[in-house]
């Protein structure tokens, strides 16, 4: 292997960028009056407010498809319908047609369906119940009851959920924080539960999309994307002898790359390549040169007993599982905090990335040195 030629910062910028492209859409439909909070609610559930940026091409009369490059995510959104019994039937014949046309194709196929209810209205119409059936006979459906504030609305909540509709599951929330006057403020509540239910009734690989597109349950990440690694570092480090070239010139060999590739487009965070750059930088693939990487070539096999020595640029597989799960971890958890400011809007500056990378890579390796001992 010649190590001196491999360069992890271009291999990571271009396996981040294949597993991205790579990555299968999650396709959703979101139906509802207007103005019952549907862009609302786009906005606060998905990264880099898509209902307003993201863009719309008319599919049908009523439904746009609105997507974003770097975001797995197609969303069909119902616009211009008021509320009234033909203007639900015939949108409910729109919604059927483009999910039946979709469902040839595997990438296309819708695989969720929010309907959306305004909780203040009240009421739900028995149309709308038989609208509900038909949508819950190709698809799982949510219904979504939104702008909830005060008794009122919780009463309604718990009526519906006692009807039995014929969904998979009732969410009520409130997806921006709603002045009631005098300076007093209601706080958003409820998405999480919408991320958790929906996550639970996707397909696999479109779920993993859906972790990544989502911002509102960022340990729901972080979880996805440590159970992922687990599994990827129990089966590429879990026998034999691995070539780990512990040298100056590549801290990172190229399976660790492509592990760290395959955590970054789980998480989806908003990759620029500034951030990728930094972000590489930050775990020493840039030839070693930064302070982590001269900490892993001094200290890192002293925290792992028997490790003995790196003899000809191998290790065994228990201790690289080690060394990789210790990077796995500190990954993820740097990428939860990155992730965290993004959600406020802030992004982090690259030295601050590779000062807090190499706390918590330290932080765990001494962990698993606590562990064996
Ligand atoms: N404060 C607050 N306002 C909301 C919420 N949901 C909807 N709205 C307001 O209700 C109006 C209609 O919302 P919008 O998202 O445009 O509804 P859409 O027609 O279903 O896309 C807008 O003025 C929103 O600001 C919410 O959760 N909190
Ligand atoms: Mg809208």
């Amino acid at each position: 292997m010649t190590i001196m030629s491999y360069n992890p910062l271009t291999d990571m910028l271009q396996k981040t960028e294949e597993e991205l492209r790579n990555m299968p859409p999650v396709n959703m439909m979101l139906v509802g009056n207007t103005g019952a909070g549907k862009s609302t609610l786009i906005n606060a559930v998905f990264r880099e407010e898509l209902a307003t940026t993201g863009q719309g091409l008319p599919v049908t009369k009523h439904l746009r498809r609105i997507e974003k490059p770097g975001i797995p995510l197609v969303l069909y959104d119902t616009r211009g319908l008021e509320l009234s019994a033909e203007a639900l039937m015939g949108v409910t014949e729109e919604v059927l047609g483009v999910i039946e046309e979709k469902a040839i194709d595997p990438k296309e196929a819708i695989h969720i369906l929010w309907y959306c209810i305004n909780a203040g209205n009240n009421r739900i119409e028995e149309y709308e119940i038989e609208m509900l059936r038909k949508f819950s006979e190709k698809i799982p459906v949510i219904l979504v009851l939104t702008q909830c504030i005060g008794e009122p609305t919780m009463e309604f909540a718990e009526m519906l959920k006692r009807m039995n509709l014929p969904v998979a599951g009732v969410a009520t929330l409130l997806a921006k924080a709603y002045p009631i006057g005098t300076g007093i403020t209601v706080p958003p509540w409820g998405l999480q539960e919408l991320v958790r239910m929906s996550y639970d009734l996707l397909p696999e690989d479109a779920s993993y999309s859906f972790i990544n597109a989502q911002q509102v349950d960022i340990e729901k990440k972080a979880a996805v994307a440590r159970r992922w690694a687990k599994g990827y570092i129990a089966t590429t480090c879990g026998v034999g002898f691995v070539p780990v070239p512990f040298s100056d010139a590549a801290v990172l060999v190229p399976m660790q790359i492509s592990m760290l590739a395959h955590i970054t487009a789980i998480f989806g965070i908003s990759m620029s390549k500034a951030t990728i750059t930094s972000l590489v930088a930050s775990i020493g693939g840039t030839g070693g040169a930064t302070m982590l990487g001269r900490y892993i070539v001094s200290n890192a096999l002293k925290f792992i007993p028997g490790a003995g020595t790196v003899l000809g640029g191998l290790i065994s597989g228990a201790t690289a599982g080690v060394l990789t799960t210790a990077l796995a971890m500190s990954y993820i958890e740097l990428l939860t905090i990155i992730s965290k400011r993004e959600a406020d809007g802030k992004t982090m500056p690259g030295e601050e990335m590779s000062s807090i990378m190499k706390d918590l890579y330290i932080k765990y390796l001494e962990l698993s040195k606590k562990k064996k001992t």
